[in-house]
């Protein structure tokens, strides 16, 4: 559908003619996502830069019926904030208000802040934020809120919906629900902060969050341990959470994996031999958190091999060869990304086999497999596919239904998971998915294709 002539000058009129892009040259990098398997088209990006203006640029585009796909940092993996139907941009990064209450421990801030921004604003005022992930320098708060981002330390202080004490956000009927008061206790009716955090902007759009801080951890001890074994591996990942209450992190990966990091970013192994799976576990907190981990370790089965680090440098090296996975694995030509989490006691057995059923559907394919196996959910990366070549995510994806798994552990449905979200949510709840998508956008212009096909 070609924008209406009138249109364009109308979204000028609101947030300037600066902020409205439609040069192709400057539409590219809001069209195709960071792994380069999206690839949108569309002949407008717009930057508004308070909630005002997104009520407004919403309002416009629905008039028009033109429908809007919001985008942060475009680090989502999935195809959720790109335009791959050829949608209008609506682009969140100029939303970048910023209060932090040191008393409060809690922090409001624009949807378009990154990560990064909120962690070092928030221990400049001793605190921290619980949620950490390897694009936090790109990845903002309203995409985190969004997708419902988890990241690294989940295991510790749970997902972004864990820290969401209110929201802002414009809906797609143009109402507008704001609650930044970030009250801890509010216990009054429907949770819409909750609501909106995982909706992938198919309800509205969030323009604003309050999130809770947590104390800070001047202890800090990350281990990497090596193991005989995935299944040892998937084991020891369960079980360390009972075993020390510091433990801020689980992380997996296997020597294939672990090889291809060294090779691309030219790191020296962490071991004189190859192993075949890995944890990378860390601790953190104001005690003795050395001591607890070395308790917690010795319970563990299957441990060939540990490297210990407590100082600041060599703690970073460590973790770089679990957090380098992504763009090494991206050199490869653009992957596909599957997100997935299973049962504890299924994780082992779906470490051990998911490799040969992708070989079953598609033998071109290359398995890569590491994540977050403290919190029982695993990135499964196939490499040598065509972008639209579905065959081997589907036979993945039934292995984890099969299993009592789910299809997304972390990044969402997006749109490349469309096609599966029956498979693990049952006809109630996706028609109760229905049922809010049309009180909440009843246009169809919020994010249309995302998470549901369009009604
Ligand atoms: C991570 O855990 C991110 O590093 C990215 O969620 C996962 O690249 C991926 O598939
Ligand atoms: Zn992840």
């Amino acid at each position: 559908v070609p924008l209406p002539g009138q249109l364009l000058a109308q979204l000028i009129d609101v947030v300037g003619a600066t902020q409205v892009l439609t040069d192709p040259g400057q539409l590219a990098s809001f069209t195709t996502d960071w792994s380069g398997r999206f690839v949108g088209h569309t002949d407008v990006v717009v930057r508004p830069s308070n909630s005002d203006e997104v009520g407004a640029v919403l309002d416009l585009c629905r008039g028009a019926g033109v429908a809007l796909v919001p985008q942060g940092g475009n680090t989502g993996l999935v195809g959720g904030g790109v335009p791959m139907h050829g949608e209008a941009v609506l682009s969140l990064s100029r939303l970048g208000h910023f209060e932090l209450d040191a008393t409060a421990g809690q922090i409001t801030v624009g949807a378009g802040v990154t990560i990064g921004a909120v962690q070092r604003a928030a221990a400049e005022a001793g605190w921290a934020y619980g949620v950490d992930l390897g694009s936090r320098d790109s990845a903002t708060v309203g995409g985190t809120v969004s997708t419902n981002a988890g990241g690294l330390r989940v295991l510790r202080y749970g997902d972004t919906r864990a820290q969401l004490l209110g929201l802002e956000a414009v809906l797609g009927t143009g109402d507008v629900v704001r609650n930044v008061s970030g009250l801890r206790r509010d216990n009054t009716g429907y949770q819409l902060a909750s609501l909106f955090c995982g909706a992938e902007g198919t309800l509205g759009f969030v323009t604003a969050a309050c999130l809770r801080l947590v104390a800070p951890s001047p202890e800090q001890v990350v281990a990497l341990v090596a193991f005989e074994g995935v299944i040892e591996a998937a084991n020891a990942a369960s079980l360390l959470r009972r075993e020390a209450a510091s433990l801020s992190a689980v992380e997996f990966f296997v020597s294939t994996g672990l090889e291809l990091v060294c090779q691309v970013m030219g790191l020296a192994a962490p071991f004189a031999q190859s192993h075949p799976a890995y944890l990378l576990v860390e601790g953190q907190g104001q005690g003795d958190v050395v001591g607890e981990l070395a308790g917690a370790l010795q319970a563990l089965a299957g441990v060939v091999d540990v490297a210990v680090a407590t100082e600041t440098p060599r703690r970073a090296e460590l973790w770089r060869y679990r957090e380098a996975h992504t763009e090494a694995i991206n050199t490869l030509g653009a992957p596909h990304k599957l997100d997935v989490a299973l049962p504890p006691e299924r994780l082992g057995e779906f470490l051990r086999t998911v490799g040969a059923t992708v070989t079953e559907s598609a033998p071109e394919a290359k398995t890569w497999l590491f994540g977050h196996a403290g919190d029982g959910s695993v990135h499964v990366n196939l490499t040598g596919l065509a972008p639209d070549d579905e065959a081997a995510d589907d036979a993945v994806l039934t292995l984890v239904a099969e299993l009592g798994g789910s299809i997304s552990a972390e990044h969402g449905i997006g749109t490349a998971k469309v096609g599966w979200l029956a498979r693990t949510k049952a006809p109630g709840s996706l028609a109760a998915f229905a049922t809010l998508k049309r009180a909440f956008d009843p246009d169809g212009v919020c994010n249309p294709h995302v998470l549901m096909p369009p009604a």
